[in-house]
């Protein structure tokens, strides 16, 4: 089996972190925790935690930058040190680590990016109020719409990424740092021609601490969405990522 590693950004997320590697090691594999020195101490206990847990790694960084500067920094670790897949995750457990092997499975089947969607058959939400229901519909079909994409959950962090894909976008100059960073990137593979596969999960609200979520965060991805449609990237090179033009819906 080729190596595997699964990026999770973490922003005070003390409560959640044990419960989340808990299940976490449920699913197996690796987990690298990429903090931007949580005022909480959540780096700090990632550390004590990866002490006893050979599997478990921490990357410390010095300031709160949003998370596609996190997912940067993490996905470079990674593909410095040679994994073969790469995942990202939340750490609230809205994400279940159980979704991970079927999600391993469709890049068995050549899947180059793998979507987890909540908006594919067999997914959904729990837990959410109604507006944040509408708030998170509105904003994936407007990326839907404007970008031109055929995949209904845009916005999602549950992802599993081959090496390859990830260099064939050239993951490291994406420019944006809030939840359009999921926007952006699987952009990047569609229009690269990298093989996208959806697999349903049902997301489930958070038992402790807080979203990050902010009005500065929505306001970000409503501008970069109309930059990304004017912007032409190109891949620079044709990698090796599997290839192909339509997208694939895996059933639960
Ligand atoms: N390193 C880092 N992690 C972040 C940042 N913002 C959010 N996160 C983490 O990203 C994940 C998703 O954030 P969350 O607030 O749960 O978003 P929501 O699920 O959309 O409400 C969680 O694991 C957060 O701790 C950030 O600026 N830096
Ligand atoms: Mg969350």
């Amino acid at each position: 089996m080729p190596s595997e590693i699964v990026v999770v950004p973490t922003y005070n997320e003390r409560e959640m972190l044990p419960l989340f590697l808990e299940e976490f090691a449920r699913a197996g594999g690796e987990c690298l925790i990429v903090d931007d020195s949580s005022p909480d101490g959540t780096g700090e206990l990632a550390d004590d935690l990866a002490r006893d847990r050979p599997w478990l790694h921490v990357l410390h960084r010095p300031d709160k930058e949003g998370l596609g500067a996190a997912y940067r920094a993490g996905f470079a670790w990674a593909l410095e040190r040679g994994y073969e897949r790469i995942g990202q995750m939340d750490c609230d457990l809205s994400h279940p680590p159980s979704a991970i092997a079927a999600m391993r499975a469709a890049v068995g089947r050549g899947a180059g990016l793998v979507l987890g969607s909540r908006y594919v058959a067999g997914g959904g939400t729990r837990g959410w109020s109604l507006p944040r229901r509408v708030i998170s519909r509105v904003g994936c079909v407007t990326a839907m719409r404007v970008l031109r994409l055929p995949y209904p959950d845009l916005t999602g962090g549950f992802k599993l990424w081959t090496a390859d894909a990830l260099r064939l976008i050239d993951v490291s100059t994406t420019v944006s740092n809030g939840y359009i960073f999921q926007v952006e990137s699987t952009r990047r593979a569609h229009i690269a021609g990298v093989r996208i596969e959806e697999v349903p999960f049902v997301f489930v609200e958070r038992l402790h601490g807080a979203s990050k979520m902010s009005p500065a965060i929505a306001r970000e991805g409503a501008r970069i969405l109309w930059t990304l449609r004017r912007d032409g990237w190109r891949p620079r090179r044709r990698g090796s990522a599997p290839v192909s033009a339509e997208p694939h819906i895996t059933s639960p």
